[in-house]
């Protein structure tokens, strides 16, 4: 996890120690144009994004992601549908944004999400839910790493941190 440094020519240093967080919008989602809409929010609520790419996914990239789940009845689903269409693979990073996300993201079945949620807004079904983001900050490390290599990832920091952030 990286730490900005910010004030760093005050006196009153603050640390802030910022998570970062692997969101993907799904096929369904790139296909149905919300793209700009996820990116939005997030951007909106005041996280940074720090990586960004359209990825035409692999079957292996696929089933190590949802590895967790592979025991699962919907899992061959699951990784045939990732792999059907692009997806647009995320990381974004700012204080308490993994669980901050998917509480923006909404429960994972969209028809009982909460409506303002990005599944409750915009989804009426769990095969179907346009977004994944990582459950925990151990998580979010693991799929950072799998997605992204070093490079493609931006340490910057925004002008506005300072109206962000007390
Ligand atoms: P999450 O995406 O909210 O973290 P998980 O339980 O981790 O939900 O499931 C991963 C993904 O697997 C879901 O986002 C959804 O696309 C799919 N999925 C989960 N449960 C079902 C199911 O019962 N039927 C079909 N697909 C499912
Ligand atoms: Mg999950």
């Amino acid at each position: 996890m990286r730490v900005f440094h910010r004030h760093s020519q005050q006196a009153s240093k603050k640390e802030l120690a910022l998570e970062q967080t692997f969101i993907m919008v799904k096929p369904d989602g790139v296909q149905r144009g919300l793209v700009g809409e996820v990116i939005s929010r997030l951007e909106a609520k005041g996280f940074t994004l720090v990586g960004l790419k359209l990825v035409q996914v692999s079957k292996e990239l696929a089933e190590e992601h949802y590895d967790v789940h592979k025991e699962r009845p919907f899992f061959s689903s699951l990784v045939q549908f990732i792999c059907s269409s692009p997806v647009v693979a995320m990381v974004w990073q700012g204080e308490g944004v993994v669980a901050s996300a998917r509480t923006l993201i909404g429960a994972t079945n969209p028809l009982t999400a909460s409506p303002g949620t990005i599944r409750g807004d915009y989804g009426v079904s769990i095969g179907r839910n346009l977004i994944h983001g990582s459950d925990a900050i151990e998580t979010a490390q693991k799929e950072i790493g799998l997605w992204f290599s070093d490079k493609e990832l931006a340490s910057w920091e925004p002008t506005m941190t300072p109206w962000l952030y007390e």
